[in-house]
């Protein structure tokens, strides 16, 4: 099989974001655009000879063809063996659980995640390494400098592989295995929770479910999973064929997007449990009949809750969260005694307290949350903790996060998003709020005095390494607080985000809309800011 050494240019804006390389296809399509980033990879991890890779991603357009890129990248690159999920297929957390299962070196994930995909839209690609979880910046850093200066690429000369049909072949000196993409995690699942008391829930009826599979990757594995191994009437996985361009929608769990799940659950013939995942499967959106639960108070409720199951009778080492997820796991923690980190934005934070054994729950306000039984964010196996909850507690999903309140109290919570401003506006946004931080220590506004401000820098306990600058904060003297971070995934100019917070004790106060129980907290973000005026934008385009 004929190797080629082909000669290429190098580009400058390949540097990984927040999770991966993401772009609008027209950029992907540029040439040699995806060779150029995934032989600086393969540059950056040195010898592959004899390893193992796993291939897969979220089906959107583009999937196909860049698997047959990085198929035969691999192949000139010596990897021994690669496993590609059927179909071109895999979930986030599924590449995470089958990197971990094959103990294969890593794997690329082709996804651009929640955004839209379509000719016109995003594609994206991520490296994990060997322990299943997204690279750390230490690794997308070398790989960042090298596509800056690359100037070949090695593939090998051959027709396209069959990706649809199970099974082993062979290109050149590496292997191809086809798997199935469901069935090494839906066995871990399996391991963790109660499947036979979901199950019985499920076919009595006492539990009713409807899954937003929002047209992308989850569709198969939740039919498998909740459908025909757990008994959930048929029908219950909705937008459950994964379409290259998710149907035309974003794929991203939230009550803006998922808007037919949404209707549903604050309709009059809701469901018991109401969820959805995203374009690569990582994110959760939890609903109950007509209530909505943020995602981080699921973070805190599973962490209260998760000695009642079976993945995690032993209880919790410890928990963490990303910085602008609200404090309610804190609560939790520090009621049960264990640990509670605090990392930047995006999953690549966490892998190393959950290598090190430090925490076995973590998860962030952008509806994400896992567990250490991968390496990744992870949708379905959150739905599968929801359902057995509710099997084991015999409660509604209300009921649960209302006992939640009362016993720790409530954390207010909403993420204001100023999506597509142009990029200076954005950046000058940030830079004004930075230049203000030592000014704000002790002021008052209202009932707020200001007790930290500051751009969160933080140190990973492990290894030592520092990261800076991952979000402006301010901190008031009970606790409420407002953070402000431009987006790492967009692709279209920046995106703000504005995060809010208060604690309320008082569960007579419990009932409330959030955006009128922070009113005052989300004004005061929009004067510091400046957002509205510096940006002509009226209000925010995403709340959550
Ligand atoms: C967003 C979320 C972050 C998440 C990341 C990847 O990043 O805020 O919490 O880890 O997306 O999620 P940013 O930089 O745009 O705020 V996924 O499901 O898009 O891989
Ligand atoms: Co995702």
């Amino acid at each position: 099989m004929p190797i080629e050494t082909r000669k290429t240019t190098p580009y400058s804006d390949q540097k990984p974001g927040t999770s991966g390389l993401r772009k609008k296809v027209k950029v992907f399509l540029q040439k040699n655009y995806l060779e150029n980033f995934v032989q600086s990879v393969f540059d950056t991890l040195g010898d592959t000879a004899g390893k193992t890779l796993v291939l897969g991603g979220d089906g959107r357009y583009l999937n196909r063809q860049a698997i047959q890129t990085i198929v035969k990248m691999s192949a000139a690159n010596g990897v021994g063996r690669l496993l590609i999920g059927q179909g071109g297929l895999l979930s986030t957390p599924a590449a995470s659980c089958v990197i971990r299962k094959h103990k294969a070196l890593g794997g690329f994930v082709l996804s651009a995640s929640h955004n839209p995909g379509g000719p016109e839209e995003d594609f994206g690609i991520k490296y994990n390494v060997t322990n299943g979880g997204p690279a750390p910046e230490s690794f997308t850093d070398a790989v960042f400098a090298r596509s800056r200066v690359i100037d070949q690429y090695r593939i090998v000369r051959a027709d396209d592989i069959d990706i649809d049909k199970i099974g082993e072949t062979r290109l050149g000196d590496m292997t191809v295995q086809i798997i199935d993409p469901v069935s090494d995690y839906a066995q871990l699942m399996e391991h963790l929770f109660d499947f036979s008391l979901i199950e019985s829930g499920l076919k009595s009826g006492a539990i009713t479910l409807s899954y937003d599979a929002m047209h992308a990757v989850t569709g198969p594995y939740a039919k498998r999973i909740l459908e025909e191994r757990l008994g959930a009437a048929i029908g219950s996985v909705m937008n459950g064929i994964p379409l290259e361009d998710f149907g035309g929608g974003h794929p991203d769990p939230n009550l803006t997007h998922a808007r037919e799940l949404a209707d549903l659950m604050f309709g009059a013939r809701s469901p018991t449990l109401g969820a959805a995942s995203d374009g690569d499967g990582d994110r959760n959106m939890i609903m109950g009949s007509q209530f909505f639960v943020t995602p981080s108070d699921s973070l805190a409720v599973l962490a209260a809750n998760a000695h009642l199951l079976p993945g995690y009778k032993d209880g919790l080492r410890g928990v963490a969260r990303s910085m602008p997820t609200s404090q309610a796991v804190d609560r939790v923690a520090h009621a049960m005694g264990i640990e509670c980190y605090e990392t930047p934005t995006g999953w690549k934070f966490f892998g190393n307290l959950l290598d090190a054994r430090k925490i076995t729950l973590c998860g962030e306000e952008s509806f994400g949350t896992s567990s250490d039984h991968v390496r990744e964010k992870d949708g379905l196996w959150a739905v599968l903790f929801w359902l057995n909850l509710i099997a084991v507690r015999k409660q509604s999903v209300a009921e649960i996060v209302r006992e939640h309140w009362r016993r720790f109290g409530r954390d207010y919570y909403s993420r204001h998003d100023y999506e597509g401003m142009p990029a200076e506006i954005g950046d000058s946004i940030i830079s004004r709020l930075r230049a203000q931080l030592p000014g704000l220590v002790g002021k008052t506004f209202g009932p707020y005095q200001v007790s930290v401000a500051d751009d969160f820098s933080y140190h990973d306990p492990v290894d030592g390494s520092v990261s800076e600058k991952q979000g402006i904060r301010i901190i008031f003297e009970n606790g409420a607080r407002i953070v402000f971070r431009l987006s790492g995934t967009g692709t279209d100019g920046a995106t703000l985000r504005i995060y809010i917070e208060r604690y309320e004790r008082d569960p007579a106060e419990h009932n409330q809309d959030p955006q009128e129980a922070l009113k005052d907290l989300i004004e005061l973000a929009e004067s510091l800011s400046e957002v509205k005026t510096r940006t002509g934008m009226s209000g925010p385009t995403v709340i959550t």
